[in-house]
């Protein structure tokens, strides 16, 4: 990946941000590239507000569940509801993804578009023109004392990760199974 010339003007504005990050290729700063395919989510996005409903808490660092089990044809509509202190994420993908997915958080964070207990704003334009956005179908950002949801219809059988990418926060525990079974 070559280095980009905004890239040099971001490490300008951003002296405390760790190199590592800079180091990043583009591709993986933003997009739901970042936040994994049709395939690697073993579905798609459902219309809002449909499917059974499955009800996940999130407090300091821990979801309420440890695993998730539902069928493969079956559309599910996760609820997350924040109890806790902080921002929390509830986000499904394969681990790698997640992991993938971490860098680009702890960026969104030191460039304030996220505070420990708020979410300032999910896109952000970089000098340059590069977007950081939070928006992919398969996951949402809750502040603290409200609920996000995702409808998602999943047609295939897997085993996947509930994460929640924030700085420290995974790495603490929070995280859970979500299985697809199959039809
Ligand atoms: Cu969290």
């Amino acid at each position: 990946m070559s280095k980009l010339p905004h890239m040099a003007a971001l490490a300008m504005l951003t002296a405390v941000v760790a190199a590592p990050v800079l180091t990043l290729p583009l591709p993986a700063l933003a997009g739901p590239e970042g936040h994994g395919n049709a395939e690697q989510l073993l579905g798609q996005a459902a219309p809002r507000g449909s499917g059974r409903v499955v009800r996940i808490e999130m407090t300091e660092n821990a979801y309420s569940v440890q695993r998730v089990q539902v069928r493969a044809g079956e559309t599910i509509r996760f609820v997350a509801v924040n109890r806790g202190q902080f921002v929390h994420e509830f986000s499904f993908a394969p681990a790698a993804v997640h992991a993938a997915h971490r860098p680009e958080m702890a960026m969104m964070m030191e460039h304030g578009m996220i505070t420990p207990d708020r979410i300032v704003s999910l896109t952000m334009t970089m000098p340059g023109g590069h977007r950081m956005d939070h928006t992919a179908p398969n996951t949402v950002l809750v502040e603290p004392g409200k609920t996000g949801e995702i409808s998602w219809r999943f047609t295939r059988a897997g085993t996947i990760e509930i994460a929640c990418n924030l700085p420290g926060h995974y790495e603490s525990g929070m995280a859970a199974q979500l299985v697809v079974t199959p039809r």
